[in-house]
């Protein structure tokens, strides 16, 4: 099936995540509460291990973005998962107002013991202080806007919008810090690589987009074989390359006569982000360790 290798993909930790996990150690401790922003369509794969390992020590939740992009049975065995591990967790259209209640329950009951900590030395009404951690286009920023019920910090679809941590202070209550997408320096470059690729993570402009769509395609054949067949029509070849090929003639994506093999890539890839190949997750609870 797909390669397992995306070429060129040298740069994924560039210097300034280095620097934005070493800001985010100097905060860490006025935090109470970390909010691990996963995208539910790839929750192994976005569990970066240096945040991890940073928060090792903090009242966790567990936030799975992009629910309405991902396979609800799936997510909801992720959830039971990550439940099981220990680690309260929800799943949310980071957008929507109305998701924000299952977010605030988790946050209420992981600050608890702080809160009961400071009525214990007479302290009223610290407000809690949450911080959203994750890897880059996760809806991290997205999140404390729906949250804080104020669109303050830029968002937008591709990765490293968020350059610097930053406190908002939306009401007396609670006080949100946002921080910059992070991946981490030893990735290897297989499969979760690709994934991460697919959903938007990493920097459309290094990546090979055909090896990557040729992936995803190889991955839907197995995985999700109707969503090729809505999308695209019925009759698709077996070979994932062909199948690409033949996906790019159906929709347009030519160069004359031929199929511009790059657009159809490109075609691909933003069906499976938009949605319009449907709800896809690409990574199974049961194949984490
Ligand atoms: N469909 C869908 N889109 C979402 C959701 N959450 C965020 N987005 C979109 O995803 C894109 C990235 O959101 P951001 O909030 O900028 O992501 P971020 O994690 O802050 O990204 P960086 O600052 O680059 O690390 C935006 O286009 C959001 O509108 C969600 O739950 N569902
Ligand atoms: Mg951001």
């Amino acid at each position: 099936m797909g390669p397992d290798k995306i070429e060129g993909a040298v740069n994924w930790y560039p210097g300034h995540m280095a620097k934005s996990l070493r800001q985010m150690t100097q905060e860490l401790g006025k935090v109470d509460v970390v909010l691990m922003i996963l995208d539910a369509r790839i929750p192994a794969s976005s569990i970066n291990p240096d945040i991890m390992k940073l928060t090792e020590n903090k009242k966790k939740v567990v936030l799975m973005t992009k629910k309405d992009l991902a396979d609800p049975g799936k997510t909801d065995r992720w959830i039971r998962r990550f439940e099981e591990k220990g680690m309260p967790a929800a799943a949310v259209d980071s957008r929507k107002q109305s998701e924000m209640t299952v977010v605030r329950r988790l946050v209420k009951e992981a600050s608890k013991e702080k809160r009961e900590r400071d009525l214990r030395r007479g302290i009223k009404n610290r407000p809690v202080r949450i911080m959203a951690a994750g890897i880059p286009n996760a809806g991290k920023s997205t999140i404390l806007n729906t949250l804080s019920r104020k669109a303050s910090l830029k968002t937008g679809n591709k990765p490293g919008v968020t350059r610097g941590e930053q406190w908002i202070t939306p009401d007396k209550d609670i006080m949100l810090l946002d921080t910059p997408g992070l991946l981490w320096p030893k990735q290897d470059q297989g499969r979760g690589s690709m994934d991460l690729a697919l959903t938007g993570s990493i920097n459309d402009d290094i990546l090979d987009l055909r090896s990557l769509s040729i992936y995803l395609i190889g991955f839907l054949m197995d995985a999700y074989p109707e969503a090729l067949v809505l999308r695209y029509g019925d009759g698709m070849p077996d070979d994932p390359e062909e199948a690409l090929r033949e996906a790019g003639r159906r929709r347009g994506a030519l160069s004359g006569e031929e199929v511009d093999m790059r657009a159809a890539s490109a075609l691909v890839i933003n069906d499976f982000r938009s949605g319009r190949l449907g709800r896809i997750t690409l990574e199974e609870p049961e194949d984490w360790t």
